[in-house]
């Protein structure tokens, strides 16, 4: 096996005989098949609406849940990865049968466009992945083209997950289909086509990051028209008596289909990781029995759940190994897989339920401990005037958004410092599990000097970087100055493929000087990171310089 698209890979450089995450060799080349399949899909679908037809929406929908399947901790399960390939195959085939009735011919494509694995058991569709892993596609061609062209497949998967929870929140768009699958086309001819260099390369991945702008602006459209905008909510972190239930991953549909299942039942129902924004969402707060949120980030799992006292659900990524004293309560859903694991469909929570109710659950209520989440786009901005007073005034000095994914590095300790040294006249948006580096360990419950406002505002998971492009441009137009020119510094966390598609939209929206860390991404060459501070002064975080940075973005 070869993967590295994410930061955790190994030795910074990549997982060769079994992933850091957990994933073993048969799952990751089933993958690596998988997504060279998804991009002989792009290219027949491209074709196909290329000669004015339309594009069945079931083959765009399978797009999109199987990219998000080969995202970091979503499947682990070589079975399903390969049950994924055979249906790939399927909608390859129906797509280019329709395509060449159309008049696309397949002598005009790339070979990439015809390939499929010849059997769909899982060794066989493994075997065939190794023929088109990162090793064998890499071969001959150019490190810097093809090390972009990974950039835009890790950034699509990214887009492609979002999208999926979007379609879950009732909203699809024919138009992201499209461009998704436009990408996927041009990936489909590869790094060695005519034509393709590293500026069209770069540019195909921030298209890419362009797509995520309007999949992450769906998405939050989704979620605000089914359970209304977030508002300022206090999150219980204390545990109450009673039988319980941990919802984690960032399907709020989910979350919302077990709060109706449990409702009268007895069971109380906790937020996990990406899920504790659901707290601010009136249609979800709503329900009493939804009591708290329980533990940190989701690399703390392990640790974490052995001690709930009730069945797990994972609705989304991040799922880690499944340990002895948990591993018959967890269960996953969606494009979650873990092989052993009882997997939920038809969102039937029924199973969990009886499980709650046969458990001891908590023995006694704790002391409440909270922290405050819902500082969505709406929330900040009917603030907006005061936030600006407080600029004008010299009591906000900086906004500094301090956001992302979490993980087990010691150097992600940089994200903490930094928003610990930062002055009471700085602001600090937060989102994603990446919060948990900031929550709880800054003066949570202090207020910008002179004002109401709380300093530190969790905007919500982290496809809310949405409101956080939303607030920028607000007050950037407000101020009549470009993005660029407010007093915002914006320091991303990275671990999986979400933050490299928030990260391609940042770019794409122009914005510059952004901070990453913990460490620069694996499947980025010095060319290209030349290329990124060249364009948009990208910088890679140094852990030893977080007061530095904290003192720079002061200045
Ligand atoms: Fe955190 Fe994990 Fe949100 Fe990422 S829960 S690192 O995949 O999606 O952010
Ligand atoms: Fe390694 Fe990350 Fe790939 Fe897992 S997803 S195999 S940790 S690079």
């Amino acid at each position: 096996m070869a993967c590295m698209q994410c930061e955790q890979t190994e030795n910074g450089t990549g997982c060769f005989s079994v992933g850091v995450c957990g994933k073993d060799a048969t799952t990751a080349a089933a993958q690596d098949a998988l997504v060279h399949q998804l991009k002989a899909i792009g290219y027949w679908a491209t074709a196909l609406r290329e000669a004015g037809k339309e594009v069945p929406v079931s083959a765009s929908e399978f797009t999109i849940r199987s990219a998000f399947s080969t995202l970091t901790n979503v499947n682990f399960d070589a079975d399903a990865i390969a049950n994924f390939s055979k249906e790939a195959e399927a909608v390859r085939a129906s797509l280019q049968a329709a395509a060449e009735a159309a008049g696309a011919k397949a002598e005009d494509a790339p070979a990439t466009a015809t390939w499929s694995p010849s059997a769909f058991d899982k060794d066989s569709v493994a075997t065939a992945g190794h023929a088109v892993g990162l090793e064998a596609r890499s071969a001959g061609a150019d490190a810097d083209v093809f090390a972009a062209q990974e950039m835009a497949v890790y950034g699509l998967k990214g887009a492609a997950a979002y999208a999926c929870h979007a379609l879950e929140a009732g909203k699809s768009s024919e138009e992201v289909y499209a461009r998704l699958h436009k990408v996927l086309a041009t990936l489909a001819a590869g790094p060695n086509a005519s034509g393709v260099d590293l500026g069209s390369s770069l540019g195909l991945a921030l298209e890419v990051g362009a797509v995520n702008v309007n999949v992450m602006a769906m998405l939050d459209q989704g979620h605000t028209e089914k359970f209304g905008s977030p508002v300022p909510t206090p999150v219980n972190h204390a545990r109450t008596a009673g039988k319980a239930i941990l919802v984690s991953g960032h399907d709020l549909v989910d979350l919302e289909a077990l709060l109706q299942q449990t409702e009268g039942t007895g069971v109380n129902v906790y937020t996990h990781g990406e899920m504790l924004p659901a707290h601010g969402y009136p249609g979800l707060k709503k329900y009493s029995h939804l009591v708290g949120h329980y533990g940190g980030p989701w690399n703390l799992q392990k640790f974490e759940f052995r001690r709930f006292p009730g069945p797990i659900l994972m609705t989304t990524n991040c799922i880690m190994e499944p340990q002895t004293a948990y591993a018959d309560r967890i269960y996953t859903a969606n494009e979650v897989g873990w092989p052993s694991t009882q997997h939920v469909t038809g969102r039937d929570y029924s199973k969990l339920i009886e499980q709650a109710k046969a458990m001891e659950g908590f023995p006694e209520t704790e002391p409440e401990k909270t922290t405050l989440t819902g500082f969505g786009h709406s929330a900040v901005m009917s603030v907006a005037g005061d936030v600006l007073k407080a600029i004008e005034d010299g009591n906000l000095k900086q906004l500094v958004l301090i956001g992302g994914c979490d993980g087990f590095e010691g150097e992600r300790s940089y994200f903490t410092k930094l928003a610990q040294a930062l002055p009471d006249e700085a602001a600090i948006l937060t989102l994603g599990c990446g919060k948990f580096r900031v929550l709880n360990k800054t003066s949570g419950s202090a207020v910008i000097p002179n004002t109401g406002i709380p300093r530190v505002l969790d905007m919500g998971q982290c496809n809310d970087a949405y409101s956080a492009v939303h607030v920028a441009t607000e007050l950037a137009g407000a101020l009549k100055c470009g993005v660029n020119d407010l007093p915002l510094s914006l320091a991303l966390s990275w671990l999986e493929q979400k933050a490299v598609a928030v990260l391609l939209s940042l770019l794409h929206l122009g914005v510059k000087g952004i901070r990453v860390g913990p460490s620069a991404p694996a499947f980025v060459t010095p060319n290209i990171y030349k290329a990124l501070q060249d364009g948009f002064d990208l910088k890679v975080v140094d852990a030893d310089a977080a007061e530095a940075d904290a003192a720079e973005m002061m200045r």
